[in-house]
């Protein structure tokens, strides 16, 4: 049929093909009108089924016991009122005497983000996100936010989930619209790890507000406000929530850390408060923030800015908990915390715990504990079936104070090192991150600034490079691209410019720019862009929506490779997870809703023998009806 024809056609085995590839070639025509969605999705579980999937190939299993997660149980039928609607019905200026007037402390939960970006790798699915939500918006009314949204878990669900962000996003908000939701914005860098157009930046923004996006967290990966103004401004002009970040970094403690202390923080802060910011966010992004750091850092900002102060870390050192009780003592008006079982080591910090610590204090947040033991045993249930993507860290350690690796970064960092042969040199690759990072200046080191530290410290351990090595004008080093983007200016400016010796060795006598690189790149024609975008994939101009746009705009390779497997294998979306990366297996039967009240009956009744042209045809049952399919055997 005619995937098969596909598959084998030279230009497809070539991977020159595009959808207007198919639309030229007749013999493949004739068989596209005939391709439902049902054809579609039962090509990929038997692809799946016979050729396995190869993000789990060579990888842990989900434990034998391991059944699919069932939604946690409501504690009543109705949706109290919460942060959504008070947004809704009073502005942002309503939000924000709430949260200044506010007793309790309140809390973001991040396990639909930050929590599986920092422990599953970011390969959590909208299905297991989406059956969660009615959960929060009956049980946990009285949470400030959700973060759902954002950082990598963007580029993450198409790269490798074949799926949309902005359905997950658009699902989300439907199941649960009365809490606040939040989405981490790299400011100029999007939801990227490069800096785009300020056109780009700005239509992203008001794609993702009109999508369902409450609350944008916005940040700098060097702290530099200049390049932040664009996507605070475009946040401010949607009426939606602008909470722009201090990424912090170094220790405030620390006399030898001194670039970053004290004033250096209140001052930012203030820079931000006046660029428009509605809540100032902290970001801990590695947890370095301890609980004596934390104490005079948000009694420091609570007195000098006006607006709430929320408070995000990670776990991985294992003392995050005291920080943020002290921060609460302090003053803090919001915190992060990850449902338990999503909670932990590289992620942030146990948000029942956190609950059940200050219960009778005054800052009690008075969330019903029995609603967050029921979510998170769901969410156990549902990281029982990432097994493939766990990090394998057992412990926290206090080693982040050493190599101050954001949480969502070291797991990733530390499967580079794997594939690079350099596993066992790991504590040698920690190091190094830490050299670098001096070599560079100190710098914030979060997405995209910590992933050149990352490509420096891998390149110098698999070299044997030492850091007095690189610095040495007499040896020749040649350096990863991202660091010569990096010193060239393209992310911007860290505080206190570049060491120049070292970036004049980088860049080799070219000028860096000292500009904003937004403000030199001119504007991305929309309407081109959509023809290109059409012409790539075969899609009508009219069946492009804003939204795939935007997408096109910041991946333009990933979003159209995801709208061709898209065009071959349809909504796998709806697809449980455990047959969307391990298929089935003969007599397993499985329901997917396609379409809200549309589900097709699926039962697997047999995989045929290998063929002598290289092909198995798996032999369905669709809502009663037999049908096989062929897949060509690629193992
Ligand atoms: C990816 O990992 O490239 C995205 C996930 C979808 C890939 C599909 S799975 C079946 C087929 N076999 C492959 O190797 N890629 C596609
Ligand atoms: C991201 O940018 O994805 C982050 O999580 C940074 O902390
Ligand atoms: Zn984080």
């Amino acid at each position: 049929d005619f995937v098969i024809n596909l598959l084998k056609h030279p230009t497809f085995l070539s991977n020159q093909y595009t959808t207007k590839f198919i639309d030229e070639t007749p013999e493949l025509f004739d068989f596209r009108q005939r391709r439902d969605r049902a054809t579609k999705i039962l090509t990929y579980i038997a692809d799946i089924t016979v050729n396995g999937h190869p993000e789990t190939e060579g990888r842990a299993l989900p434990y034998a016991e391991a059944k699919p997660p069932k939604p946690p149980v409501a504690f009543s039928s109705d949706v109290p009122k919460g942060s959504a609607d008070l947004l809704r019905e009073g502005g942002v200026k309503a939000v924000q005497e709430w949260l200044l007037s506010s007793k309790p402390l309140l809390i973001t939960d991040t396990a639909m983000r930050d929590g599986h970006q920092s422990l599953l790798a970011t390969r959590m699915r909208s299905i297991d996100m989406i059956g969660a939500a009615p959960a929060y918006a009956q049980n946990m009314s009285g949470l400030f936010s959700v973060e759902c949204w954002g950082g990598a878990t963007f580029d993450v669900a198409y790269r490798f989930l074949q799926e949309s962000p902005w359905k997950r996003l658009t699902d989300i908000r439907a199941a649960m619209p009365n809490i606040l939701t939040q989405m981490l914005l790299r400011a100029s860098n999007g939801v990227g790890y490069t800096n785009y157009p300020d056109n780009v930046v700005q239509f992203f923004v008001q794609q993702a507000a009109e999508g369902g996006v409450d609350v944008f967290r916005v940040f700098d990966s060097l702290n530099w406000v200049e390049n932040m103004r664009v996507a605070m401004d475009a946040v401010v002009e949607t009426g939606k929530i602008c909470e722009a970040a201090i990424c912090y970094t170094g220790d405030i403690l620390d006399p030898d850390r001194a670039k970053y202390d004290l004033k250096y923080y209140v001052g930012m802060a203030k820079e931000l408060e006046a660029a428009g910011a509605q809540i100032l966010g902290l970001k801990d992004m590695a947890g370095l923030l301890k609980p004596a750091a934390a104490t005079q850092l948000i009694r420091a900002l609570k007195d000098e800015v006006s607006i709430p102060v929320h408070f995000h870390t990670h776990d991985t050192s294992g003392a995050a908990i005291s920080t943020v009780l002290a921060a609460a003592a302090a003053g803090v008006d919001v915190v992060d915390g990850a449902i338990d079982s999503l909670s932990g080591n590289t992620s942030q910090p146990t948000l029942g715990s956190i609950v059940e610590a200050l219960r009778h204090t005054e800052r009690d947040t008075g969330l019903d504990i029995a609603a967050i033991r029921e979510i998170s045993n769901y969410w156990e249930a549902v990281r029982g079936q990432y097994a493939a993507f766990e990090s394998g860290m057992q412990a926290p350690a206090s080693e982040v104070y050493l190599h101050e690796m954001p949480g969502g970064q070291f797991t990733n960092l530390k499967a580079q090192a794997r594939s690079l042969g350099l596993e066992d040199k790991w504590h040698e690759v920690a190091k190094t991150y830490a050299d670098v990072n001096m070599m560079f200046g100190d710098i914030v080191k979060v997405t995209p600034s910590s992933k050149v530290v990352g490509d420096m410290a891998l390149m110098m351990v698999s070299q044997g490079l030492t850091r007095a090595q690189v610095e040495d004008p007499e040896v020749d080093v040649a350096f990863p691209d991202s660091v010569i983007d990096m010193m060239k200016g393209n992310l911007g400016q860290p505080p206190g410019g570049w060491p120049p010796a070292l970036q004049e060795k980088v860049l080799k006598g070219e000028e860096p720019l000292t500009e904003r690189p937004g403000a030199l790149m001119p504007p991305a024609d929309l309407d081109a862009k959509r023809g290109e975008l059409a012409e790539a994939t075969g899609l009508e101009l009219e069946e492009i929506t804003d939204r795939d746009l935007a997408a096109y705009l910041m991946y333009p390779k990933v979003f159209t490779d995801y709208v061709t497997r898209h065009q071959l294998y349809g909504p796998v979306r709806a697809l449980p997870t455990k047959v969307f990366f391990y298929g089935m297996e003969p007599g397993d039967e499985i329901g997917v809703e396609i379409d809200p009240g549309k589900t097709l009956e699926l039962r697997l009744s047999a995989v045929g023998e290998l063929q002598d042209d290289g092909e198995v045809r798996v032999f369905f049952e669709l809502n009663g009806q037999p049908r096989s399919i062929r897949v060509a055997n690629r193992k």
